[in-house]
């Protein structure tokens, strides 16, 4: 089986910014990359991430907005990470469970037995090998985030929901440091990805030699 690579954080930290970073350091380590993303990665998955992101519905409850997390997760595993790990291959994914326990755990504040009980339904005993979580103050990734379009519907959120994204985030490297760690994203983009690089090492992911050429 290939890796599986998962990159999270709020809104604006930086993770667009540093996916391709992240991609170029598995390629010159010898990885044969596959880069996608969640709520989204297949024709079912983006038209569900379109329904979830839109403004169509203002007043979507918590339980649907999960369960179309999971059905496009579902889909996703089904024909794209599971095909790829199995052929060996590294999923770079943008996103991942960890937002959905951040996001409809901590932000909705829905029962995580409940995220829990469909994470092992669909995923089975499949977890990332590695999720980097970009951990900046909630100020800092809404200027950053501002910069750009208008805000989808989880954009619209309030600053709380946004904080209790973040502690639910923390909260998750704190309690699974053998495979879930933390980098300080609230610095300059070099900075942030030499904690990338150091982390994607220490987590035996690349091997610094390889990629130095030696
Ligand atoms: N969601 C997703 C759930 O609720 N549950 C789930 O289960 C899943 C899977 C998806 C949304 O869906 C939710 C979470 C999200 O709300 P998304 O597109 O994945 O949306 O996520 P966004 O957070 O919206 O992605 P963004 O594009 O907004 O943020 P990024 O990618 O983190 O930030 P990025 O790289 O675009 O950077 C933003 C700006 O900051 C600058 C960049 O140049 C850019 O202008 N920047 C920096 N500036 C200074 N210093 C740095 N270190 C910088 N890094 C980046």
């Amino acid at each position: 089986m290939g890796k599986f690579i998962t990159l999270e954080g709020i809104e604006g930290v930086g993770k667009t910014s540093n996916l391709r970073y992240i991609k170029e350091l598995l390629e010159k380590s010898g990885h044969d990359c596959v880069l996608t993303r969640e709520p989204g990665g297949t024709n079912l998955g983006e038209a569900l991430r379109g329904l979830l992101l839109s403004h169509a519905d203002e007043n979507m409850s918590a339980d649907s907005e999960l369960l179309m997390m999971f059905a496009a997760r579902a889909e996703h595993l089904a024909k794209v990470i599971l095909p790829a790990l199995a052929n060996r291959q590294t999923v770079l994914c943008d996103r991942f469970t960890e937002a959905t326990y951040a996001y409809q755990g901590g932000g909705r504040l829905l029962d995580v037995d409940k995220i829990s009980e469909l994470e092992d339904w669909v995923q089975g005993e499949l977890r990332p090998d590695l999720t980097i979580i970009l951990d900046a103050p909630v100020e800092i990734g809404r200027a950053r985030a501002g910069n750009r379009s208008a805000p989808d519907r989880i954009e619209k959120e309030h600053d709380d929901f946004f904080q209790r994204v973040r502690s639910a985030y923390i909260e998750l490297a704190e309690h699974y440091p053998h495979r879930i760690c933390l980098v300080d994203a609230s610095v300059g983009l070099a900075e942030v990805q030499k904690g990338i690089y150091e982390k994607l090492i220490d987590y035996g992911i690349v091997d610094p030699d390889v990629i130095a050429g030696n």
